[in-house]
């Protein structure tokens, strides 16, 4: 009990998950919260009146056990008593679910969108202005690629500036993930922006989020993938819309730059006796 009391993921977030980024991982740890302190006083109640009559009622010479069999109205006040609590808890689960599964708007000091980046597909999220930043998120053996949808007109993300490891996204702006696999199941998780999400073969999930203040959020693919799962983490920097601008611009510049460079490169190797020609003439 010790070991696993001291185990450092038992203590990732106190005693509930890690939140704080965005204001869907702020409502999964508020049910969390409430869960754990109903199951608290439960707990002390229950652990108190055990300790009381443990001690209250011990054996001692010539003490006799009251016989008794049942008690109605007790059995009754606690079956009704357990039931309020799960119900109390189920409604405001449900309750809930709807902000954490729905994206909210961008704030006003968010990046400016004139139109939704998104093409509908079914499961898809949007925001209620339908207008939102989104981001491929690519899960492959072992890193995290993320694609920058609507740098150009093409709907898959081709010739979209792209990132590994690495996500930048604006501040007060609602970010639309849509996650993908490119092998296995992988599981996207950043505790504080949210709950896990599955990176599946041949389907599209979808989750969001919308981080007020600049800053580093970190997580890590949280479903077993291979051996090199340990090390596929995953970290999401929010920046001002400014410096995202000025950010998504300079990615488009290195992947130009390096287009190029492999342009010449397959020019030069072309007219060249060699690899590539040996490869033409073994056809
Ligand atoms: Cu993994």
């Amino acid at each position: 009990m010790a070991a696993l009391a001291l185990a450092p993921s038992a203590f990732a977030g106190t005693f509930t998950p890690e939140s704080g980024g965005s204001p869907n991982a702020n409502h999964i740890a508020g049910l969390y919260d409430l869960t754990l302190y109903v199951a608290l006083v439960i707990f002390v109640a229950v652990e108190g009146a055990l300790a009381y009559a443990l001690i209250r009622f011990r054996a001692r010479k010539g003490r006799v056990a009251k016989q008794m069999h049942g008690n109605t109205r007790l059995e009754i006040g606690w079956t009704i008593g357990a039931a309020l609590i799960v119900t109390v808890l189920a409604a405001a689960t449900f309750i809930s679910l709807h902000s954490i599964r729905d994206p909210v708007n961008s704030g006003p000091g968010g990046l400016d969108i004139s139109d939704g980046v998104q093409y509908e597909t079914t499961g898809a999220i949007k925001p209620p202005n339908g207008r939102a930043l989104t981001i491929q998120v690519n899960g492959i053996q072992y890193i995290w690629r993320y694609t920058y949808l609507g740098n150009t007109s093409n709907p898959d993300g081709l010739g979209d500036p792209y990132s590994y490891y690495q996500m930048v996204v604006p501040t007060n702006t609602t970010v639309i993930l849509k996650v993908v696999s490119q092998d296995v199941v992988h599981s996207w998780w950043i505790p504080q922006l949210g709950g896990k999400v599955q990176a599946v073969p041949g389907y599209t999930n979808y989750t969001w989020f919308k981080i007020a203040k600049p800053g580093n959020y970190k997580g890590q693919c949280s479903f077993l993938c291979g051996r090199g799962h340990a090390r596929m983490i995953a970290e999401v920097t929010a920046v001002s819309p400014a410096r995202y601008v000025q950010w998504i611009n300079q990615q488009k510049a290195y992947l130009a730059a390096a287009d190029a460079q492999a342009s010449t490169f397959r020019a030069e190797l072309s007219g060249k006796p060699g690899a590539a020609a040996v490869e033409l003439t073994n056809k």
